[in-house]
């Protein structure tokens, strides 16, 4: 009980934090590159964000200020895609946020918070999910030799992350 009102107070300081402060971090940068960084794959557009770590909030925060999510991944096929992509660049260092949280609900039942679907397709890394510090957000990065694997993390972690959009987003119509 404590634990939950303690994230709850952290996620409206966060949220309250990135109102105040969005403009250091909103769409000038962003737009200033859009042509590195960005791939397609099967309807939807991707942002991989090398430029700064937050919490969880802020960057879903973030994406949702460019019209766009925390990536969301349904299928082995497209954790395999943001895998490869992300090894082609030489991105495969760095920790991103995803859209998955276990807060809304219940500790065994994760949510995309992009789309308040349950999340039916797991990419756990071996010993994942641990729990070990009130985990209730998912990282995806290299935590092993096993590819892009998934590891629950304290939401308020500095990690870069991923937006994603359904439709195009290359001329910010979406
Ligand atoms: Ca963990």
């Amino acid at each position: 009980m404590l634990s939950k009102l303690v994230l709850t107070i952290s996620f409206s300081l966060c949220f309250l934090c990135a109102c105040v402060h969005n403009e250091e971090y909103v769409s000038q940068y962003l737009q200033s590159r859009r042509t590195t960084n960005w791939f397609n794959y099967v309807g939807k557009t991707y942002y991989v964000d090398t430029v700064f770590k937050t919490n969880y909030y802020k960057a879903m925060h973030y994406c949702r200020q460019q019209g766009m999510q925390l990536l969301t991944i349904t299928s082995e096929a497209e954790n395999k895609k943001i895998e490869e992509y992300l090894k082609e660049k030489g991105l495969n260092g760095n920790r991103y946020w995803t859209a998955a949280t276990n807060l809304g609900d219940r500790p065994d039942r994760w949510v995309w918070s992009s789309t308040g679907h349950l999340i039916t397709y797991f990419k756990w890394d071996a010993g994942e999910p641990n729990n070990t510090d009130s985990e209730n957000c998912i990282e995806g990065a290299w935590f092993t030799t096993n590819g892009f694997t998934w590891n629950d993390v304290t939401c308020l972690r500095s990690n870069h992350f991923i937006c994603e959009a359904t439709t195009d987003c290359y001329n910010l119509k979406c």
